[in-house]
């Protein structure tokens, strides 16, 4: 290796692929973290010191403090779609690039998304504990019973790829009426190749069997579902969340799920997760899982590699693959 050859220096924040830390020191100094330690906030501050790029992951949160601690900085590369974890306009003073992984997680998280969906409808997780503690000695004409998905109207609430992802599952395999809200509405061509149609966030609420969440967070959709939203649903329906926490008011959502005033919930993501509300855990009828909707190993992967490639893009004189704020860095880096 020429030593003479300058490298930049960069950060991985949390444990990683070791094949793409690998290809990482192909280019850069790279500090990486193989134990996994979680940064707080002074941590990753100081750890970003000296550093021209950094790979992140939706539990980093990088804002204009930690910025303005590292003038060297010139890229932020998350290993997730979701960008919530961003100060995106203190990234666009600073004139640091911030990239995401869109579109190599669609599928995996749709599929995901859908069986979440499925198992609350069919009560697999609450089924499945009375059989492993020894409580299944009989049938039963009732025993389970859940609610059908098949020609059900599904309602997706924040339709994006994922959305789409999830309409197509539903409209084409499961025969399900689609129905969905978004702030925009989608252009008729997309509507009519994944079957939906766009409801007011009422009418969605009202109409849906199975109503899943897919929309970015922002603090306008802060418990963007929370106790007057729950009680106009139907009381047969179910709620799936794989959007991010704090959508969902998920103290609210643990009340309406003890007094059945829904049937069932699928919950991926939680408000202040890893912690998860001790009111969800006290339930039977909730499926939880910690925040896996796009762990395949393939698409996990893909997603490192994607945030990688962007790093190394960027900080070998090219144009970042998938950027969040091009042309709007307000200072060059
Ligand atoms: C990630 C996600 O696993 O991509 C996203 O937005 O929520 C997940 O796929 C998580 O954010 C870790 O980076």
């Amino acid at each position: 290796m020429n030593t003479n050859t300058f490298r930049p220096a960069v950060l991985v924040a949390r444990a990683v692929f070791p094949e793409v830390v690998a290809r990482l020191r192909q280019h850069f100094d790279v500090d990486d973290n193989p134990e996994d330690i979680i940064y707080n906030k002074a941590e990753l501050t100081r750890r970003l010191h000296g550093k021209a790029g950094a790979f992140t992951t939706g539990g980093d949160r990088v804002d204009a403090e930690v910025l303005a601690a590292n003038p060297q900085l010139r890229i932020v590369a998350n290993m997730a779609v979701g960008y919530n974890n961003f100060d995106l306009p203190a990234f666009n003073a600073a004139g640091v690039l911030a990239t995401n992984t869109p579109d190599v997680l669609t599928e995996t998280t749709a599929d995901f998304g859908f069986a979440l969906m499925m198992a609350a409808a069919r009560r697999m997780a609450e089924s499945e504990h009375f059989l492993r503690a020894g409580r299944w000695d009989r049938w039963a004409y009732d025993m389970f019973a859940g609610s059908d998905v098949h020609g059900a109207t599904l309602g997706i609430l924040g339709m994006g790829r994922i959305g789409q992802g999830i309409a197509k599952r539903g409209a084409l395999g499961f025969g399900m009426k689609v129905i969905y809200h978004n702030r925009s509405r989608l252009p008729e061509a997309t509507e009519a190749a994944v079957n939906a149609r766009w409801v007011d966030k009422a009418t969605l609420l009202k109409e849906a069997d199975h109503l899943v969440l897919v929309l970015p967070y922002s603090p306008e959709n802060h418990h963007c579902i929370a106790a007057a939203e729950l009680a106009q649903m139907k009381p047969t329906a179910t709620l799936t969340n794989i959007a991010r926490g704090g959508i969902v008011d998920d103290a609210a959502l643990a009340v309406a799920l003890r007094e059945r005033r829904i049937a069932a919930a699928g919950l991926d993501v939680f408000e202040g997760e890893p912690a998860v509300h001790p009111g969800l855990l006290d339930v039977p009828n909730v499926v939880l899982t910690p925040h896996i909707a796009s762990s395949s190993v393939a698409t996990r992967l893909a997603m490192a590699n994607l945030a990688a490639d962007n790093l190394i893009a960027v900080l070998t004189g090219g144009t970042a693959l998938t950027p969040l704020n091009a042309g709007q860095l307000q200072r060059r880096a």
